[in-house]
């Protein structure tokens, strides 16, 4: 009789910690792989072992179990169904039975126990090939991991039941013993019927060892059954899994991994399996799982999901009863030398694991790359480009002071004289009545010419002035990335190429500054062209200076001329006459007084027609100088002195003007400015006789000398009229 529908199914512990849960814990800190034994939950194998049969099958549907182990991780509701309990059975129905093919001592239990002949049939059985013997000749049978079922066998001989292990699907290990059972169903009316020796195979889809010896035998109402001449065999032969390294047979020990070269955790976490056989396919379709979930859900920081390229896994017994299978799962593999962890003890329970295997992946072994070593060729393979994080660091700079400079720029403006002059004229010779040419009545004799040389007088700076014109103003790739695909080592690379570069913005807060205010004057030249009016006078006759460049400079100078007839003021009349460089014209004296003053003045000559009274200068090399014309007929001849001057240590300045006299108007005089410096600023201008009483005033020291201007003195009828 087999259990109906049997099929058996497992169920997975620990719902909370589904795949999901694993991915979340991708980023966390790095935690011990010791069993987390809060979160295994008591478990009492559903082992039910049916006495009373020939065969109790369970079986073992792994393509159920890995796909569920893999949908699992997309929390797909997963199957948990119960077996069937079985029915039970009169009391006293005849069971099945075998000859007692050895003559065991049946008689009772303890004889059975220590029935020599199962002895020896136990310790002489011939391990089948393929197993490994676990323990041998025991009084008790096993109940471990993964009960797969039990058949009753004709013979001890472990190769029918390794035979018969290896067309079970799951199968790992089985149990070979001698089992003391009643004939007949002890209950009421038989309640320790007689009994026959059984010899059993029990199937279990995990390893057999000492520790799961628990089973000795139990009373079914006052009859005992025993276990005698118990062998356990474990397979040898372990699973091989596509894509997957041979298996490493770790025993009772499990991995306790470091943390890579980066200082990561590897360890991702575990997942627990059990009402199931021990199938390796469940841990690889789960890391395999959990792979395509964390690609498929990164990791929300950004980091690279962690990939599974490594497990270990093994049953996980509490007290000698396995719990489950667990997987251990890993991004590195690692060498067996860190499987360290052989057990746990939380009070009085002991933990220990068995039949531990860790597989890697065959094509990747997870093997990052590593900062310290890999850094450089990590970047520029990747190209990576460190972003920046920009520091701000803030200075204050020491107080300063400041100095503002305001230049005051002064003008200053050269200018290159264009000199107008009057037409000359042809030589005006007066005849006589005979036609005997006579010149003495159109030119005048200078008689002296007096330098009062001023000692008190600063000394005149001499100057180069123009002749002309008035002086005016690959990497290599390292050895471990040689067979790595290019998306190995891109995935690789990008977890520790992920440096930042820093640089460093000074803020620099303002100084304290103390303004400290200068002023400077700077002085710009800007040069121009002037039309100024050259000598005006038609036929020029020098009296000081020379047209062609004064041969030297003069200052305060005065001469006594003779003229062809008589000029004067206020009634004082001379042809003798006084000429000052200094702007005037006197009778009878001349004066080098070169400090204006208002009129009447008392310390120049007595009588004096002050054309421009100011300290006048007549500069070397230039066509400074004063000169002289006469025109007109004889009785209306009209005498023009021409002054071309600068000013005493103010050679950029110039003065230039005509005194006009008439002989037929003795005692006016006209006065024509052509250019005058600051207008009159420091001249007078008028005319004066002490003796007479009497002077005119044009202007003292005031600006108002303007070019073009005329004024015309009679001193006759005391009267001043000007144009222009
Ligand atoms: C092994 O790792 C490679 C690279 O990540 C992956 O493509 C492959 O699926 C893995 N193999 C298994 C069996 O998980
Ligand atoms: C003309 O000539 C002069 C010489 O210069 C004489 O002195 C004059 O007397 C003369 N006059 C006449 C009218 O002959």
């Amino acid at each position: 009789m087999s259990i109906n529908g049997a099929i058996k199914h497992f169920k997975m512990l620990n719902k909370a910690l589904a795949f999901s849960a694993l991915a979340a814990l991708a980023a966390a800190a790095p935690r011990p792989q010791l069993i987390n034994l809060d979160e295994i939950p008591d478990y009492t194998p559903t082992v039910t072992m049916v006495p009373g049969l020939t065969a109790q099958v369970v079986t073992y549907d792994p393509t159920a179990a890995i796909s569920a182990a893999a949908a699992d991780v997309t929390d797909s509701p997963l199957l948990q169904e119960k077996r069937d309990l079985l029915q039970a059975r009169a009391a006293c129905a005849a069971q099945p039975t075998m000859a007692n093919v050895y003559n065991i001592d049946v008689s009772s239990a303890s004889a059975f126990r220590a029935d020599t002949i199962a002895a020896g049939k136990a310790n002489n059985a011939v391990t089948p090939s393929g197993y490994a013997l676990n323990f041998q000749n025991s009084g008790k049978a096993s109940s471990a991991y993964g009960y797969l079922g039990y058949q009753t066998v004709p013979s001890y001989d472990p190769s029918i039941c390794a035979n018969k292990c290896n067309s079970i699907t799951g199968c790992l290990a089985f149990n070979i013993y001698f089992e003391r059972d009643p004939t007949v169903e002890p209950g009421t009316g038989c309640t320790n019927p007689s009994a026959f020796a059984n010899i059993k195979c029990s199937y279990w889809g995990g390893n057999l060892d000492t520790t799961t010896l628990t089973n000795g035998g139990q009373m079914r109402s006052s009859f005992e059954v025993a276990i005698a001449g118990s062998n356990g065999y474990t397979t040898t032969k372990y699973q091989v899994i596509s894509g997957y390294t041979t298996p490493k047979f770790l025993n009772t020990a499990v991995m306790n991994a470091p943390t890579d070269c980066n200082g990561a955790d590897t360890y991702m976490g575990y997942k627990l399996f059990n009402e199931a056989v021990f199938d390796a396919r469940l841990c690889s379709a789960a890391c395999d799982a959990q792979s395509a979930y964390n690609i498929a859900n990164p990791p929300s920081d950004g980091s690279k999901p962690k990939l599974c390229k490594f497990f270990n896994t093994y049953i996980l017994n509490k007290n000698g009863v396995g719990q489950g299978q667990y997987c251990s799962m890993y991004t590195e593999q690692w060498s067996s030398t860190y499987a360290t962890n052989t057990g746990q003890n939380r009070g009085s329970d002991k933990y220990t694991m068995s039949f531990s295997f860790m597989y890697g992946n065959t094509t990747d072994d997870g093997t990052p790359a590593c900062a310290s070593t890999d850094s450089a060729f990590c970047s520029a393979y990747i190209n990576y480009i460190p972003p920046v994080s920009t520091i701000v660091s803030s200075f204050t700079p020491a107080p300063t002071t400041v100095t503002s400079t305001q230049v005051n720029v002064v003008t200053s403006t050269i200018y290159t004289a264009t000199i107008t002059a009057a037409a000359g004229h042809a030589a005006r010779v007066r005849r006589d009545g005979n036609g005997t040419e006579t010149g003495l009545d159109y030119s005048i004799s200078i008689i002296e010419s007096i330098d009062p040389s001023y000692t008190n007088k600063p000394v005149d700076i001499p100057q180069t002035a123009s002749s002309t014109g008035l002086a005016r103003r690959a990497l290599a790739t390292p050895a471990k990335f040689a067979n790595w695909p290019a998306s190995r080592i891109s995935a690789s690379c990008s977890i520790i190429a992920t440096g930042r570069a820093t640089t460093t913005v000074v803020s620099t807060a303002s100084a304290p500054q103390t303004t400290v205010a200068v002023t400077s004057a700077s002085t710009t030249t800007v040069y121009g062209t002037l039309t100024v009016p050259g000598v005006q006078l038609a036929s020029p006759t020098a009296i000081i200076g020379s047209l062609s460049g004064s041969p030297g400079s003069y200052d305060d100078l005065y001469y006594h001329l003779d003229l062809p007839f008589p000029i004067g003021a206020f009634g004082k009349t001379s042809s003798s006459i006084w000429l000052e460089i200094n702007g005037c014209v006197s009778l009878n004296t001349g004066f080098g007084t070169y400090s204006n003053t208002v009129l009447p003045n008392t310390v120049i000559a007595d009588t004096t027609l002050l054309g421009y009274w100011d300290d006048l200068y007549i500069y070397q090399g230039t066509q400074q100088g004063i000169y002289y014309d006469i025109t007109g007929e004889v009785g209306s001849r009209v005498l023009q002195f021409e002054f071309y001057t600068s000013a005493f240590q103010r050679r950029t300045e110039y003065f230039h003007f005509i005194m006009t006299f008439y002989e037929n108007q003795v005692g006016l005089v006209k006065y024509k400015y052509f250019d005058i410096s600051y207008n009159g600023l420091s001249a007078t201008v008028g005319a004066q006789s002490r003796s007479a009483g009497k002077f005119l005033q044009y202007s003292f020291n005031q600006a108002v000398i303007n070019p073009g201007l005329e004024i015309t003195i009679d001193t006759n009828a005391g009267t001043m009229t000007h144009t222009g």
